[in-house]
Formats: C-alpha cells, sequence, structure tokens
C-alpha cells in the first residue's frame, strides 16, 4: 500500500519546514489539542515517514494545515517533527503560514492578519508581503512562564550547572554560561548535542513541568544554551536541542518566547522591550515582550516573534508499506 503526501519544503532562518498539502489524514477531535492526540494515537507513522531518514533527517520537521474550530479563527495547525508532534513551533508556524499564502492554501478574510489554532491555544498572526511573496510573518504566541529555577545537576565529563525551565509552547531546560560552559563557540555543535541529551535526562529526573491548563502539555523536551550575541544588533545568541540530534538552525520561536519570559521574570527584559535572538548559525528572529499577564494564577508574559521563511520546492513523498524503512529510522 501506498500513501502519498504532497509537500511544500523550505525553511524558516535556515530550520526546515515541511508543510504537508496534501495527504493530511482525517483526524477526531474538536480542537487542535484533540486533533493532535488522535494523530499521535493513530497516525504517527506519517510523522515518523515524513520525518525521519530516508525521507527526512535529524532536524527534519513541518506539520499540515487543518479547517479550524472555531469561526473566529482562520486555520489550525498540526506540527510534527522529529521530536514528536510538538504543542507548537514558531518556526513552523513563520513556515507554513508563509507557505499557505504564496500557494493560495490559505486565503485571510482580513489582508495582513490571521488568527491560528494550534494544540497549545490560538495565537494571532500578523504578516507583511512584497508583491506575491510573505516578506515576514510575526507570532504573538501563547501565554509564556518561567516554571522553575535554580536546578542542580551534575552532567558527566563536564561539570555542575543550574539550569532553570521556561515556557514558550514547549518546555525548555535554560543553560546560561556558567562553570565549564562558556559559550556555544567553545563547545561546537557535536558537543552540544552529546551534552544536551545528557542535560534533558539529567532535568527530567528531577522535575517534570505540567502546563497549569492542559495537562497533556508536560515534561523538557528541549534544551536552550542562552549565549552572548556574536554581531552587532542582536541581545542574546543560543542553540536549541531537539529530538535527538537537532540542533535548531533558526533562533527557534518556541525557545526565544521561553527565553524571554525567563529573562523578563529574573528582571532583565521589560514589556515593550525587543528581544533580537540569533540562532547558531547567525539566522534572527525578533522577539518582544507584548503583554504581562498570569497564567493560573503564575506570572507570564505574551510575546512575539518575527521572521521569515522561503519555499524551496514540491515534494511529493510516498510511504510504500513494501519499504523496509516505510516509517523511517534514526541513527543516534
Ligand atoms: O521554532 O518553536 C520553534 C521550534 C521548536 C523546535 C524547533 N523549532
Amino acid at each position: 500500500m501506498k500513501s502519498v503526501f504532497f509537500c511544500i519544503d523550505g525553511h524558516t532562518a535556515g530550520n526546515p519546514v515541511r508543510l504537508v498539502a496534501g495527504g493530511a489524514p482525517l483526524l477526531r477531535g474538536t480542537n487542535m489539542a484533540e486533533r493532535r492526540a488522535d494523530f499521535m494515537a493513530r497516525f504517527d507513522w506519517i510523522r515518523t515517514g515524513l520525518c525521519f531518514e530516508p525521507r527526512g533527517h535529524d532536524m527534519m520537521s513541518g506539520g499540515f494545515l487543518y479547517p479550524p474550530s472555531s469561526p473566529e479563527a482562520d486555520c489550525g495547525i498540526l506540527f510534527i517533527e522529529t521530536s514528536g508532534c510538538l504543542p507548537m513551533c514558531g518556526h513552523g508556524t513563520i513556515g507554513m503560514i508563509t507557505f499557505g499564502l504564496e500557494h493560495g492554501l490559505i486565503v485571510p478574510r482580513t489582508a495582513g492578519r490571521l488568527t491560528v489554532e494550534v494544540p497549545a491555544g490560538t495565537i494571532e498572526i500578523d504578516y507583511e508581503t512584497d508583491g506575491a511573496k510573505v516578506a515576514s510573518v510575526r507570532i504573538r504566541n501563547v501565554p509564556s512562564y518561567l516554571a522553575e529555577t535554580g536546578i542542580q545537576i551534575d552532567v558527566p565529563n563536564f561539570g555542575p550547572l543550574t539550569v532553570d525551565v521556561s515556557y514558550g509552547g514547549n518546555y525548555y531546560a535554560i543553560v546560561e554560561p556558567q562553570g565549564a560552559y562558556t559559550g556555544l563557540d567553545d563547545l561546537g555543535a557535536s558537543r552540544i548535542v552529546e551534552l544536551s541529551r545528557a542535560i534533558r535526562t539529567l532535568v527530567r529526573e528531577k522535575f517534570e513541568p505540567v502546563h497549569p491548563l492542559d495537562p497533556d502539555i508536560r515534561g523538557v523536551s528541549h534544551v536552550l544554551w542562552a549565549d552572548r550575541p556574536k554581531s552587532a544588533g542582536a541581545d542574546g545568541r543560543n542553540a536549541v536541542f531537539y529530538g535527538e540530534r537537532a540542533i535548531d538552525r533558526s533562533p527557534c520561536g518556541t525557545g526565544t518566547s521561553a527565553r524571554m519570559a525567563h529573562l523578563a521574570a529574573t528582571g532583565r527584559l521589560a514589556t515593550g522591550e525587543t528581544f533580537v535572538h540569533e540562532s547558531y548559525i547567525g539566522s534572527r528572529f525578533i522577539g518582544r515582550v507584548e503583554q504581562i499577564v498570569t497564567l493560573a494564577g503564575r506570572p507570564a508574559i505574551i510575546p512575539s516573534i518575527q521572521g521569515s521563511a522561503v519555499a524551496t520546492g514540491f515534494n511529493t513523498i510516498w510511504i510504500d508499506r513494501d519499504d523496509p524503512f516505510w516509517a523511517g529510522f534514526s541513527v543516534v
């Protein structure tokens, strides 16, 4: 049996985005959180088949557009990635909104504005065009908050670290320069991946965050290494680890949101202030603290993230059950 998926491939600030424009399964559920649960229970083979080797790679990320459940929204997004079906993905949203608008899959009711349902909640988008192209997309993200501070871990062959956990649509263990961690360039990509896996395991042993409004959103999935900016005009740099071997090539939308919530909660970023975040490869998102809110009684922020994406081609991919690697594989 062959299942065929028509994809628009591209990238947001360097990180891959695969918008699956044809072949989305019909899902049960009245909102994107319920549809995500149904997809994970019945269709996870589509994610692994499209994201893992041999059809994808360690960083592969993307998703599907679905009709919204509320009449106020323009569309829904279901995210797929090597790390799972994320509640929210910033670079993925910027890419899928860009490709969807450029190829007529999303037709806005109000030019320049969209309301989008994602598993983590509802986000507001505004975007700018340049002719037929989408020049930039800004996401007003879900409430983001600092979940825990001062988690002490001892990383084998590295040393002790004190880590905070912050939420920006996913939960991030945030490592700031300290002790043996003197900066991203001193570590290099392979060492960041190796250490991140150990750090994620050690943090998970000590703390399991649970979203105060949605218990299905839980657990530290990503590790964000914070660093000083490298180029003029940036306020910070990061490397976000996800899956088993990926470093985000973009500055990471939910990571930037989590980092802004972390900085705001520790008095280092004020409401209305921008935060230009550089990625490991030097691409940028412009973040901003839009509003201070409360999330089930906890102090939180509404962050925005702005960036741009480029489509690189159409890709018709099939998954054939006769292929021994039909569901994909990952070499860890
Ligand atoms: O941009 O939110 C993001 C993201 C999550 C994982 C990779 N990118």
